[in-house]
């Protein structure tokens, strides 16, 4: 079995992993930072494990492995018979679709324009105008992820890497005040059957806070 350490921040995306980690059901040891919309707290010494200074972060074995995709990619290994990479290889297509649109646009651009405009320009007189883009790509990436979910899962008939990240860009909706479960129906139905997992509510608690549905 191996030995499973992993680096998260309660709310933030590193929330997906944990989710996965739990479906996974192996033990591993969770460090907790802190990442809000003001800044981040990493434990000492964590430039050490990710220079890159973000969250999520697995050790496995002492092999760190960054990036939500590539995390999410390592604990689904870890349980093959799961088949959270998609039960069929265009299904895996799929789900790295949509893991590469999420964490590249919806996550790195919408989201860090808003919450981190400082990433994108040193001139603070551009950064309200670069959060307001950043909103507006947030809510245009909203209307297409609505518009692509017709079923319980994202991809295919079962659980895989997509659902928890769903998830996580949901809850974050519902913290931007967006009319999250009247606006994108679709969405909030993944979610719901989502929420029902008990994975999903090992790592709520684990991180102590709600799904705020
Ligand atoms: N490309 C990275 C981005 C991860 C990321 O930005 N994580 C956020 C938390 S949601 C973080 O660690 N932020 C630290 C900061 O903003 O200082 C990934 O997909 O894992």
């Amino acid at each position: 079995m191996p030995q499973l350490k992993f680096y998260y921040a309660p709310g933030a995306c590193s929330l997906a992993p944990h989710i996965l980690l739990h479906e996974v059901g192996l033990p591993f040891d969770a460090i907790a930072n802190e990442v809000t919309q003001n800044g981040a707290n990493f434990i000492e010494g964590f430039h050490r494990i990710n220079p890159k200074m973000r969250i999520p972060v697995i050790a496995l074995d002492g092999e760190v492995i960054t990036e939500t995709i590539a995390v999410m990619t390592a604990i689904a290994n870890l349980a093959p018979e799961k088949h959270l990479l998609g039960q069929t290889p265009l299904e895996t297509l799929r789900v790295y679709e949509w893991m590469a649109w999420l964490s590249g646009t919806v996550h790195g651009q919408g989201f860090g324009e808003l919450a981190r405009p400082e990433r994108f320009s040193d001139d603070p007189a551009a950064h309200d105008g670069i959060r307001a883009k950043g909103h507006k790509t947030i809510v245009d990436c909203y209307d297409m992820i609505e518009g692509k979910l017709t079923g319980v899962y994202a991809v295919g008939d079962s659980l895989t890497l997509v659902d928890p990240y769903l998830f996580v860009f949901f809850r974050w909706g519902n913290g931007l005040g967006l009319a999250m479960k009247e606006k994108y129906p679709n969405w909030a139905m993944l979610v719901s059957n989502l929420v029902k997992r008990s994975a999903v509510e090992a790592a709520l608690k684990a991180e102590n806070i709600d799904s705020t549905l």
